[in-house]
């Protein structure tokens, strides 16, 4: 039996998907969550889950219901998923998980739908393995430093009030959003009340490289940094403001490859990088964008997409790489979700850190009735 075991878990296994599920699940939200986007009080999103060598992996699609932080959504992930990039897995074997991305290639974009495909993959192969999913990825970090993204208020006192909150759970730093007219107000009221608070903004691209100036107001605040000012689109142009800004700027919609991400650097565009699989199409591709900022000695941090337990496991494992030496904006659980879909859920504890899970794959339990009562499609699809 253990001969067997020992076999099977060689370091070549390699990767054989003879099923896939697709479910689309909503799940309300602790608390809305507003951004200069829009408002949110319920995620809806995909999970995938595939199947192969008596074992599973799971994966999230963190699009969005809507196509405002981007453009693609849970129905366009749901629609290229089935008809055009399960089909090309089903009945294959791969070597390893990073020849998944290589083989949906034909496909154009929509990295959202590809990475939720892609981690699925890994959290397979690592179970196979019978390893965590961390050091199939390279991490090198048993707990990681936890910032955390607060949305847009309905006053300051409530801003004030809010950040009060977060630091007192542990949060090594907040992250406010803004947009025209909420960005000079709160910035100063949370620097007159929380003066060494390590603090940065996130724009979502809400503003244009005429509206410079109000940026620059806010550059005297010895903020972290300032995250996609502009358009997703206009790297040229977070170059040229990045020129006249003291302030690191970060990219994180426009980052959609590490391509792009060379791009950026090589053009001083931004000083800092934000991380996201689901936006550049998975794991893979996520430890190539690190490795080419860390060659440029450019700090990354992992982003955020209000996932479910299941991409917050993948987030975490994924941010035990060794640069990504920022807090990230991977929060606990409990500040999206109560109940979240996996046990045990992902706390933060009172220094602000969040331990990597040590069991096989992203090493939590997805509880099944959970995830039954928040689905609202499903699917399977066999070789
Ligand atoms: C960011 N996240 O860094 C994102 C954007 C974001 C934690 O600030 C539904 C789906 C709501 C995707 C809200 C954080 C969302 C979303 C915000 C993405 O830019
Ligand atoms: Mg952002």
């Amino acid at each position: 039996m253990r001969a067997v075991r020992a076999c099977r878990r060689a370091p070549h296994t390699p990767v054989h998907i003879d099923s896939v599920d697709l479910r689309r699940l909503r799940l309300p939200l602790v608390r809305p969550f507003e951004t200069s986007f829009g408002r949110t009080d319920e995620r809806e999103f995909l999970l995938v889950r595939v199947r192969g060598e008596g074992e599973e992996g799971w994966g999230e699609c963190v699009a969005d219901e809507l196509p405002y932080y981007s453009a693609e959504t849970t129905a366009t992930a749901w629609h290229v998923l089935e008809r055009y990039l399960v089909p090309r897995l089903l009945g294959r074997r791969l070597a390893h998980p990073r020849e998944v991305l290589p083989a949906l290639a034909d496909v154009r974009g929509h990295r959202m739908a590809k990475a939720a495909l892609e981690m699925a993959a890994w959290d397979l192969h690592a179970r196979q393995q019978g390893r965590p999913l961390w050091r199939e990825l390279g991490g090198v970090r048993a707990a990681i430093p936890c910032g955390v993204s607060v949305g847009i208020q309905p006053s300051l006192e409530a801003l004030a009030d809010r950040v009060a909150e977060e630091r007192a759970a542990g949060y090594q730093r907040v992250k406010i959003k803004i947009k025209p007219g909420w960005d000079r107000a709160p910035v100063a009221l949370l620097r007159e009340r929380f003066a060494e608070l390590p603090l940065m903004v996130d724009a979502n691209a809400a503003y244009t490289l005429d509206q410079a100036d109000d940026l620059r107001a806010l550059d005297g605040h010895g903020l972290l940094m300032i995250e996609q000012p502009l358009d997703e689109e206009d790297i040229g142009e977070h170059a040229a403001l990045q020129a006249r800004l003291k302030t690191p700027l970060c990219l994180d919609e426009s980052i959609v490859s590490a391509r792009r991400a060379r791009e950026a650097l090589a053009i001083g565009a931004c000083r800092i990088v934000n991380i996201k699989p689901g936006r550049v199409g998975g794991h893979a591709e996520s430890v190539a964008v690190h490795d080419a900022c860390a060659g440029a000695g450019v700090p990354v941090w992992h982003g955020g997409m209000l996932e479910s337990g299941i991409g917050r496991a993948h987030n975490v494992h994924l941010a035990s790489l060794p640069n990504f030496s920022l807090p990230g904006d991977i929060a606990a659980s409990r500040r999206y979700f109560e109940p979240d879909l996996v046990e045990p859920p992902f706390v933060v504890s009172p220094d602000g850190l969040m331990q990597v899970p040590q069991e096989p794959g992203i090493g939590v339990t997805i509880v099944a009735d959970r995830v039954a009562r928040a689905t609202r499609d499903a699917l399977t699809l066999d070789a």
